[in-house]
């Protein structure tokens, strides 16, 4: 039981300005009215209305809704509650509270096509009202309230000292899920699963480092040494997919989210537009907008976007090749005597353009994913996971362009192998020193300069919003409680912008590791090492300098698992064909240094050195991408997805 003293799950709306009295007078009875009446049947509590035209309410649901609410998403599996009697009360965690608390929030539909009481919003039969007023910016912030006692417990085991148990137990992913929800404990789960499988590539690829190392200059073939460990990396890869994929079976289950995205929790999203008509399933209202309008914005209006987007990425990552290609011409051309110019100032000089073109890469990055959320939005997807899909795809795409293109250029096209690894090695650390520099010093200083700001100033009593919120019979909190306190304070705070920055920057990382992995096997150690940090970085980021998400429920991490299957698949081909690559390199350079050893000992040249024909190598190398890509698609199918101890419970 709650009471008042205790912290419990709460939602925050915050009114702005340009809201009207009148709009947030209907709004407010709205979510208080109760479901009968066509309301939300929502508890809301006032804090002191103040500080000039804004209010800032509290959402909670009355402990018989959280039970009614918990039935009707079926929050628990069936495995929960089979054991306890039907008419038990059963506890839900923090982050199950909210996920109801913002769904009773957005089920408060527009009922027919109309306009709000100031007639300055047009609402479309079906919308939800909250969302179009958040969209408008009339409702400023909508955001679930962080429970001190619960995250201070949480972020102890978490990225405090104690969390160093968690390099042996792993992450607190039950907490973790319990407090933020399934969408964050994802991310975690597979970004711990993802850190711990790198050790093996970062053993092995030194062992590969220690090899590549003691054969130069090369007088014998390093051919078949990079293959057996090309295909170990690859063989890796495969593994660390199947192992993800088992892992996050068992944490849907472990959660009862294994159903989510099928069957009878398919609900709309609160964007989502269209003509409410009975649904023929659950017969009850909902929005519908039709299939083909949605797929024509996508193929006739997105897609040439992106397109245009991907040729301008593309020019601009080729003008950072030409213009580094000019400057080594003209360096070149330097006076060799002169040190100081030759020695430190060229190297230098040569690495701007790619270094501009890293940085530059990262701004760009930052405009495009929110106008793929723009773009995406207005394409008006049914489901959360259509939404999220077409998002993925679109960030994807772009992030490989800008990424990975002009490594392509040099690989296969210049086919510098040097030039690749230094490319490979820039890219990489430029793109993890500034992610953790934006994702926790940044962050932190905005915060530190939040609380500054923060004064316990008086505010005067605002009489209009104060007597509208007596007329609604609202309790009014005191200014020194909790709720209030503490909203002022994550009021401060940035947003929380979803996962998908996260995992994006995996997704780049894990690009780094494994396309060009045969040329860079160190990639993969201070992958690692990057990580561990990671981990931290993103556990404090979410604690301290962010408000806290919304919770999504989730059953896996959506359209990231095909991506990242979609990379390993590349890696093959890009491996295999680097094999092919530097191994020609190698034998121009072996058949010239024999030549000349030949000439210099006037010794037949006898080929003692293990230089296999062209022939032969490209027929072991296409032939090598094709058994993995066959090896890849065999184990998708033979290694059950859900391990067995599971299967046998769900019997
Ligand atoms: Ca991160």
């Amino acid at each position: 039981m709650t009471t008042d003293n205790q912290q419990s799950p709460v939602y925050v709306v915050q009114f702005g300005e340009k809201s009207s009295i009148e709009d947030t007078e209907w709004v407010l009875k709205k979510l208080t009215q109760s479901k009968e009446d066509g309301g939300a049947g929502l508890t809301v509590t006032s804090s002191p209305p103040s500080s000039g035209k804004d209010l800032t309410v509290f959402v909670s649901l009355s402990d018989d809704r959280i039970q009614s609410v918990g039935r009707q998403l079926k929050l628990k599996s069936h495995f929960d509650v089979s054991d306890s009697n039907e008419e038990e009360e059963i506890v839900y965690s923090s982050s199950d509270i909210l996920l109801m608390i913002r769904h009773e929030i957005n089920s408060v539909r527009a009922s027919h096509k109309g306009k709000l009481p100031s007639a300055k919003v047009n609402l479309w039969q079906g919308q939800s009202i909250v969302e179009k007023l958040l969209h408008k910016g009339w409702i400023e912030k909508l955001y679930p309230l962080h429970e001190q006692e619960d995250l201070k417990r949480l972020s102890d085991d978490w990225y405090g000292l104690s969390s160093f148990n968690s390099l042996i137990h792993g992450q607190p992913l039950d907490k973790v899920r319990d407090y933020f929800g399934e969408g964050v404990a994802f991310y975690f789960g597979f970004l711990d699963t993802f850190t711990w499988s790198l050790i093996f590539p970062s053993v092995i690829g030194m062992i590969h480092g220690y090899y590549t190392k003691a054969s130069e200059p090369p007088y014998s073939s390093m051919f078949t040494t990079h293959l057996f460990f090309c295909l170990l990396y690859l063989i890796w890869a495969f593994g660390f997919m199947e192992r993800w994929k088992r892992r996050s079976n068992e944490l849907s289950h472990q959660w009862g989210t294994h159903d989510v995205n099928t069957g009878t929790q398919k609900l709309p999203r609160a964007n989502y537009k269209g003509h409410l008509l009975v649904d023929p399933v659950t017969a009850q209202l909902q929005p519908h907008y039709p299939r083909w309008k949605t797929l024509g914005k996508l193929y006739l209006v997105s897609l040439p976007i992106v397109i245009v987007g991907l040729l301008v990425a593309f020019y601009v990552m080729m003008l950072s090749v030409w213009y580094e290609a000019d400057l080594t011409a003209w360096t070149s051309t330097w006076d060799p005597d002169d040190f100081f110019w030759t020695s430190c100032v060229a190297p230098v000089l040569v690495l701007l353009p790619s270094i501009s073109y890293s940085i530059g890469v990262y701004f760009a990055n930052l405009y495009y994913r929110q106008w793929t959320t723009r773009l995406t939005e207005w394409e008006n997807h049914r489901t959360e996971s259509q939404f999220e899909r077409n998002r993925v795809t679109k960030l994807v795409l772009f992030e490989f362009v800008n990424n990975f293109m002009s490594l392509f250029y040099i690989a296969f096209y210049l086919q510098d192998i040097a030039m690749l690894r230094s490319q490979v090695v820039i890219m990489l650390f430029v793109n993890q020193s500034i992610s953790q520099l934006q994702e926790s010093l940044i962050p932190y200083l905005s915060q530190k300069r939040a609380c500054k700001n923060l004064k316990d100033e008086k505010k005067a009593v605002n009489e209009s919003l104060l007597s509208m919120v007596q007329n609604l019979k609202l309790p009014i909190l005191e200014a020194d409680d909790y709720r209030v306190v503490q909203a002022d304070m994550e009021a401060m705070l940035e947003p929380y912008e979803g996962m998908h920055e996260d995992y994006l920057e995996l997704y780049i990382q894990f690009g780094y590791i494994l396309l060009f992995m045969v040329t860079y096997p160190m990639a993969a150690f201070w992958a690692w090492v990057n990580n561990v940090i990671e981990l931290r970085v993103d556990a404090f980021k979410l604690v301290r300098t962010q408000r806290r998400p919304a919770v999504s429920r989730v059953g896996h991490i959506g359209a990231w698992q095909p991506a990242f299957n979609m990379m390993v698949s590349m890696a093959v081909v890009t491996n295999c064909a680097l094999l092919y690559v530097m191994s020609e390199k190698e034998a121009t350079a072996i058949s010239a240094s024999i030549a000349e050893d030949a000439v210099v000992d006037d010794v037949d040249g006898v080929d003692d050195t293990g230089v296999m024909s062209s022939w032969s190598r490209a027929m072991i190398c296409v032939s090598m991408d094709h058994v993995l890509l066959g090896l890849q698609s065999l184990l998708g199918i033979l290694v059950p997805s859900v391990p067995t101890s599971i299967r046998n419970r769900r019997r």
